[in-house]
């Protein structure tokens, strides 16, 4: 379900979520008879003719976005999982522990009031920020107008692409340039990789200046991730989950969950049961750092017996919440510890 790097999954999250709902429409009418239809949609939301023209002018479609869009694999349906660890070692470098401590102290005066406001630690927001963009090192430069006009009309996801094409219009509608709008080849963009619609929704002016400038401001980056994560349901004080001993020749087996998440199951079926921390403990489960008794965790030994196993909390479903991906979301809460040690 991955796009080419993690950063741009959060798009490709939404994406596998309608995959089978979408029709494909694939090219039924020419590119600029189908821009003049959305065009009209945008107008009739309120996007300003000034706005429609600077976004649209000379607007072609990038066969390049949808190479890159039928490249896609789609969800796997393959026995078996890559291991984790393979994966943390490459993406919780010691580059980029640095680089998010560096960040981490850049930006310390910040973190009081987000997590005042939020509830969201700082440690999170940057490894989020970190795994998105390299802290803004890598943020795309794919026209997004461009991107996300493609995407609409190729047709494969036409009702998510086009909303969010209309979306960015009205995201231009702001005041940002068009050669400011630029992002990923599946249209995210800025230091935390929204989709407009995301953006729209979400974004927060975090230092007073009147906009939410994801693209270069720390201030404004933080607010909008941490305002994310607030409203994915975020819970102020516990942690996402901690490193856990299993006694030796312990069945996890014996405790998968019965449930079928709605979206991405492929993640969530490899994860446990929900038992209370004491109910882990009867088992011979011991979280190596402090955890309330009540609090409800699951169990994930990734790399099947013998090796490292968590208790998650419903704070990491919170980072599944912006990339639906159990690597993604073990590398973003590692990346944390790391930051904040
Ligand atoms: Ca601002």
């Amino acid at each position: 379900m991955r796009f080419s790097r993690p950063m741009i999954a959060l798009a490709a999250c939404l994406a596998t979520a309608t995959i089978s709902a979408a029709p494909a429409a694939a090219q039924d009418i020419p590119f600029d008879a189908y821009m003049q239809l959305v065009i009209a949609k945008a107008r009739a939301q309120g996007v300003s003719e000034a706005t429609i023209a600077r976004m649209t002018e000379g607007l072609t479609p990038n066969p390049r976005v949808i190479e890159l869009d039928q490249s896609q694999p789609g969800s796997s349906s393959s026995p078996g999982y890559p291991p984790l660890q393979r994966y943390i070692d490459r993406h919780v470098d010691t580059a980029r522990i640095n680089g998010g401590r560096a960040v981490y102290n850049e930006t310390a005066r910040l973190h009081g009031p987000i997590r005042q406001q939020y509830g969201v630690p700082a440690e999170i927001i940057i490894a989020i920020w970190g795994h998105e963009t390299n802290y803004g090192g890598y943020r795309g430069n794919f026209d997004l107008s461009r991107s996300l006009a493609t995407l609409a009309w190729e047709g494969r996801r036409r009702e998510l692409f086009e909303s969010e094409f209309i979306a960015l219009l009205k995201v231009a509608d702001k005041g940002y340039s068009r050669d400011r709008l630029v992002g990923s080849w599946a249209g995210a963009f800025g230091n935390p990789q929204f989709l407009p619609s995301v953006y729209l929704r979400l974004a927060t002016d975090g230092d007073g200046d009147g906009m939410a400038n994801i693209f270069t401001n720390q201030a404004d980056t933080m607010a909008s991730i941490a305002r994310y994560f607030q409203d994915a349901g975020w819970r102020p004080g516990i942690p996402w989950g901690v490193r856990a001993s299993v006694p030796s020749g312990f069945n996890v087996d014996a405790y998968r969950t019965e449930l079928v998440a709605p979206v991405c199951p492929r993640v969530h079926e490899r994860h446990s049961q929900w038992k209370t921390v004491a109910e882990w403990r009867d088992l011979g489960v011991t979280p190596y750092n402090s955890l309330p008794s009540d609090t409800l965790v699951s169990l994930f030994q990734p790399d099947g017996p013998g090796n490292p196993a968590w208790l998650l909390t419903s704070n990491y479903r919170v980072i599944l919440e912006y990339n639906c991906s159990n690597y993604y979301a073990m590398s973003v809460g590692l990346l944390a510890d790391e930051i904040a040690r």
